[in-house]
């Protein structure tokens, strides 16, 4: 079927119905949704105001007080009851991911087993909040670690992970004992009630089984900036987890700060690839393709500059030339497409911008441009590689769509320099089978980014390990490993169980 004949808005209807979202919740309202995939109008859900947020997050307050005093394994089953929805949900949410986002079937229905994922891995930590006990030099005393809830948990979310991102940060906080409050993207915002309904259907047999949970444990509020900022600034968020760009965080962090709130912040990635000369360049070519070419270079991990050794950059371009010309690029729904639209037209006058500056600067491109399908709203385009003389203008920023910037070099302490001459740092990987060079770049001289890989591309990291980056990608971590430990409260606690009084440090009060 052409793109243009394909009735998303009907078929979103059906999700949406499927899924236990009532068309009241998004028909008749102001926000336009439109479905990247065809450019036409898929829903139009009510946006919360200002005023409507601070109720929430009052609300979302009290129910915070009640679900910290909730053992934390209990918490623990209403996230495994929420890890079972989704999975009756798989198909349908995937599909509605794609629907909205644009992405691959795959991709869609892999953003879903990620929520799977981490839920799983939630509900294990909730029973291993763990803390330490710690050597005293005081007798008869103990001293000890408790974590304990932290309160309103804030999380500000992109279009590209719609509904991942979410669930990375609400299962963790929920296990946590805090309630959540979640401004999605406006440009995604019916993946997000299809969540909040699962979630609430998941609510709903906890209370059946016996479990108690106040109301509001779970807020979804969707609005624009101003609803954002409502969040930011409110004094009952004690942490606010926000993905998005670097300029957005440029503005939240230190809004964060100024009330001394909490914050994990996700922003921009300008990923690296090196590719050595013992790399094994079938895999090479494998990697390469789905970090820069996957979810049509719309992720934050995307792969963005890739760096070639002179010795095998005339074996390995031409092949990957091939790969972008022939790359099946289309309809994201159908079977045997890679490469789905971009989010709107804004992301695709961002990329014809960046490339004209990379011309500009000596840029060769191949590819990038739009790719016609009748669909006149939609914008499809073909991946651009751009061979660059060097590493300046557009390589220096995340353009947020298919642009591989691709440079050669001689010396591998030079390469190492240039990977971390940019402002960003998510991820990272490089490609060889000299142990040196691997080791090299996993350690501490090599690659200063949150994430860095070894025979593997920069995107695609699983929710066990931390995930986030340094410098301008904000610091944050998320996820797996001891991500957890940003959602709680930690309190030193010293207990003395003996009959006399010794003071720390020899310090002597006899009164
Ligand atoms: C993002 O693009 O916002 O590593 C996150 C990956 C995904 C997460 C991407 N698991 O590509």
């Amino acid at each position: 079927m052409t793109i243009s004949a394909l009735d998303l808005a009907t078929e979103t209807k059906n999700l949406l119905t499927e899924l236990g979202v009532g068309a009241d919740r998004y028909t008749g309202g102001s926000l336009r949704v439109t479905s990247p995939v065809t450019g036409k109008e898929i829903g139009a859900p009510k946006e919360h105001s200002a005023s409507e947020a601070k109720i929430a997050i009052e609300a979302a307050h009290k129910a915070f007080l009640e679900w910290r005093a909730v053992p934390a394994p209990k918490r623990g089953e209403l996230v495994r009851l929420l890890g079972e929805e989704l999975r009756a949900a798989k198909a349908a949410l995937g599909r509605l991911v794609s629907i909205e986002v644009g992405k691959i079937t795959s991709e869609g229905l892999g953003e879903v087993q990620e929520m799977i994922d981490i839920c799983d891995f939630a509900v294990g930590l909730s029973r291993q909040l763990y803390g330490l006990t710690i050597a005293t030099e005081r007798s008869e005393h103990r001293m000890m670690e408790s974590w304990h809830p932290l309160g309103v948990v804030g999380i500000i979310s992109a279009f590209n992970f719609p509904v991942a991102v979410w669930s990375w940060n609400a299962a963790l906080a929920l296990v946590c004992g805090n309630s959540t409050v979640w401004k999605p993207s406006e440009k995604t915002p019916l993946t997000a009630l299809a969540v909040q309904a699962l979630f609430e259907k998941a609510l709903k047999r906890f209370v059946a089984e016996g479990g108690v949970a106040p109301a509001n444990l779970s807020t979804l509020l969707i609005g624009g900036r101003d609803v954002g900022e409502v969040l930011v600034d409110h004094p009952k968020a004690p942490l606010v987890s926000a993905t998005g760009s670097t300029a957005m965080g440029r503005v939240v962090g230190p809004r964060l700060s100024q009330r001394f709130a909490r914050s994990i912040l996700e922003l921009g990635g300008n990923n690296a690839a090196i590719i050595c000369p013992t790399a094994d360049l079938d895999l090479t070519l494998r990697g390469v393709a789905f970090s820069a070419m996957g979810t049509a270079g719309q992720r934050c991990t995307t792969l963005r500059r890739l760096f070639v050794h002179e010795s095998v950059y005339d074996k390995l371009v031409p092949r990957l030339q091939k790969a972008y010309g022939s790359v099946s690029i289309g309809n994201p729904l159908e079977a045997g497409t890679l490469v789905g639209p971009l989010i709107d037209k804004q992301a695709f006058t961002n990329m014809q911008s960046a490339l004209e500056q990379a011309r500009a600067g000596g840029g060769k491109v191949t590819g990038g441009e739009r790719v016609e399908n009748g669909a006149a709203d939609a914008f499809y385009v073909r991946p651009a590689l751009v061979e660059m003389p060097n590493q300046t203008g557009p390589v220096e920023h995340e353009t947020f769509a298919p642009i591989l910037y691709v440079m050669k070099y001689t010396d591998f302490d030079q390469v190492l320099d240039l990977h971390n001459a940019v402002p960003q740092g998510l991820s990272s990987s490089i490609f060889t089978n000299d142990m040196r060079e691997a080791e090299t770049f996993v350690s501490a001289r090599g690659s200063d980014c949150g994430i860095a890989n070894v025979n593997l591309g920069p995107s695609g990291a699983e929710i066990g390990g931390a995930f986030g980056g340094e410098k301008e990608t904000g610091g944050g971590r998320e996820s797996g490993s001891d991500a957890w430990r940003a959602y709680m409260r930690r309190a030193t606690n010293t207990v003395n169980y003996g009959k006399t009084l010794p003071l720390a440090q020899g310090v002597k009060f006899d009164v």
